[in-house]
């Protein structure tokens, strides 16, 4: 069959969209036609290049959509039933197993570009393979070939445009709140950037019941949202000593920090912001693999403080995606007031837009 694509041809782009082939769903896999996808930060940073993605390329990692054909073996899921595609796992290691996919032993070979165990790819151009797979998914087209361990069946009226980013960053941000920093009612949290994880996190803060919610975040679109959304207070880093200024606030410091910034400066200050038993989640990818952050032992060690690297915010997505739903049909995770549609044909514009702070979640759609 074939399928239109945004395909990346050249590390940053653009991408072009072209006609592209793709195959039948294989043992265990869902072909799905991709009605919204979201743009997250981390497909950019794969566009880059700088870590290893071969070209041409079909990336996204937020789809939702119709199944379209199922794979042999293949029963959660059947042609005509709305899914949310979210990252995929093996379910077969001991963390699958523990309820943490998100740590799977097989998350990079199965969540990067890479062909199938029997080295064939999901989609071709002409002669030449197209690198797929990205999330078990490459959903920056109208067909895309998932697995059945990452579709999630949503109900026959769900809103897969607005819902459509639950698949990584909205579970990302709530879940490393509620689940990775396990957020009790009461407790203080701060949350570095005001793009779509952060502000994830201070939905996640409100579920979970935070006292104060400070949001740290230089632009001042993103600041007057996040107060909209439930932050009790907001920061400019670029009007002072951003510590000064949580302490000020919370002179025992934060119970938790989130960084989603992944600027290396911005993590080395949120160390000084961490209070008694203050746990501090990294979430944001930094710009380099060298980038490191130094924990001052004596004082670490006397706050009994703890650093948590977090992916997906430690969803289970089968159970963490509906309990995520749940919320947003409630009110309480309002991610339309973030996001922003545009088709899959303007992608390119999109991420424009999104470099120059016009939009803070880009969600492509497709007819
Ligand atoms: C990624 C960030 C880098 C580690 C894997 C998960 N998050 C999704 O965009
Ligand atoms: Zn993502």
């Amino acid at each position: 069959m074939q399928t239109q694509a945004a395909v990346l041809n050249q590390p940053n782009g653009p991408f072009a969209i072209e006609t592209i082939d793709v195959g039948e769903p294989q043992a265990g896999e869902v072909r799905v036609a991709i009605k919204a996808v979201g743009v997250c930060h981390t497909d950019l940073v794969i566009a880059s290049g700088a870590l290893g993605l071969q070209f041409p390329a079909v990336l996204g990692h937020e789809g939702a959509g119709i199944v379209d054909a199922v794979g042999p073996g293949v029963t959660s899921v059947k042609p005509g039933d709305k899914v949310l595609l979210t990252f995929n796992s093996c379910g077969q290691c001991r963390h699958c197993h523990n309820d943490h996919p998100a740590y799977c032993d097989g998350f990079f070979p199965l969540n990067m570009t890479a062909t199938r165990t029997d080295g064939s790819t999901r989609l071709h151009r002409g002669e030449a393979a197209v690198a797929d797979n990205f999330f078990g998914q490459s959903s920056f087209a109208e067909l895309a070939i998932a697995n059945e361990r990452n579709v999630l069946k949503v109900d026959d009226d769900a809103d897969l445009v607005a819902l459509a980013p639950l698949g990584c960053g909205v579970q990302t941000g709530a879940g490393a709140v509620i689940r990775s920093l396990n957020a009790k009612a009461g407790e203080t949290l701060v949350v570095l950037g005001g793009g779509a994880v952060g502000l994830s996190a201070v939905l996640g803060g409100k579920i979970a019941g935070c006292g104060t919610i400070i949001v740290i975040e230089p632009q001042d679109t993103r600041r007057k949202l996040a107060l909209e959304l439930g932050a009790s207070h907001v920061i400019d880093p670029a009007a002072g000593d951003a510590v000064e200024a949580v302490r000020a606030i919370l002179p025992a410091g934060a119970d938790m920090v989130v960084d989603t910034s992944g600027y290396q400066p911005i993590v080395e200050s949120a160390v000084n912001m961490i209070g008694n038993l203050g746990r501090l989640g990294l979430i944001g990818v930094p710009g380099s693999l060298d980038a490191v952050l130094p924990v001052p032992i004596m004082q670490w060690l006397t706050i009994g403080g703890t650093v948590r690297g977090i992916v997906e915010g430690d969803s289970d997505p089968k159970v963490f995606l509906p309990e995520l739903i749940a919320h947003h049909k409630a009110g309480r995770l309002p991610i339309e007031k973030f996001s922003k549609t545009y088709r899959l044909a303007d992608i390119n514009q999109a991420i424009d837009d999104a470099h120059h702070g016009k939009c803070i979640k880009a969600v492509l759609t497709i007819d």
